[in-house]
């Protein structure tokens, strides 16, 4: 059975995200959905809230079958691909910055464990979609519906009311 990581911050998980774990899906038998825990980090949405979110978005989508979600701590990925059986990463690459960013990475992971990263090119019409920004722009008032799942959109306007 083949198994891909799929790491990330996931604060919040965007269509841009749902997008990629639909197409990692279909090129393995499982997605291992590695959320990660930094208590360092201070994220909008706390580590149960994104893997709640992260959960009931799979649900809405028929894709918990092939898709799970875990948490990623403060180890290394590569440890974390050995414990879950997976052979490869998977990441999205929405520009030539991207790249240069994921770049010395999967080099390092192919290095450490001989760990493949698979970049799948973002849909064009996903590529604009960043965690950082939808943030940005809904703490000054716009409008994010049409960038995030509705559990994501939900817990983004709840955690505003909070803070
Ligand atoms: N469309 C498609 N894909 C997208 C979009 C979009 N609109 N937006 C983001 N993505 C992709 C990103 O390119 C990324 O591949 C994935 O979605 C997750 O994105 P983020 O932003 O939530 O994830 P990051 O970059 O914050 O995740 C960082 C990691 C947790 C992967 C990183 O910190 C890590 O690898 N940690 C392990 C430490 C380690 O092992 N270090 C040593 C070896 S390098």
């Amino acid at each position: 059975m083949s198994t891909v990581v799929l790491p990330g911050s996931f604060d919040p998980f965007t269509l841009g995200h749902l997008d990629l774990a639909r197409r990692a899906a279909a090129l393995a038998d499982s997605v291992v959905i590695a959320v990660s825990h930094n208590p360092g980090k201070k994220n909008v949405l706390d580590l149960e809230t994104r893997q709640q979110v992260i959960r009931e978005t799979l649900a809405a989508e028929g894709l918990t079958e092939r898709c799970e979600v875990r948490t990623l701590g403060r180890g290394l990925l590569v440890d974390f691909c050995r414990e879950a059986g997976a052979h490869a990463v998977v990441r999205g690459l929405r520009s030539q910055i991207d790249l240069a960013y994921e770049e010395p990475m999967a080099r390092m992971n192919r290095h450490l464990a001989e760990v493949d990263t698979v970049f799948l090119l973002t849909a064009a019409d996903l590529a604009h979609i960043s965690s950082s920004l939808v943030r940005e722009v809904h703490a000054l008032g716009g409008d994010v519906s049409d960038m995030l799942p509705a559990p994501a959109l939900d817990a983004l306007v709840a955690a505003s009311r909070v803070s």
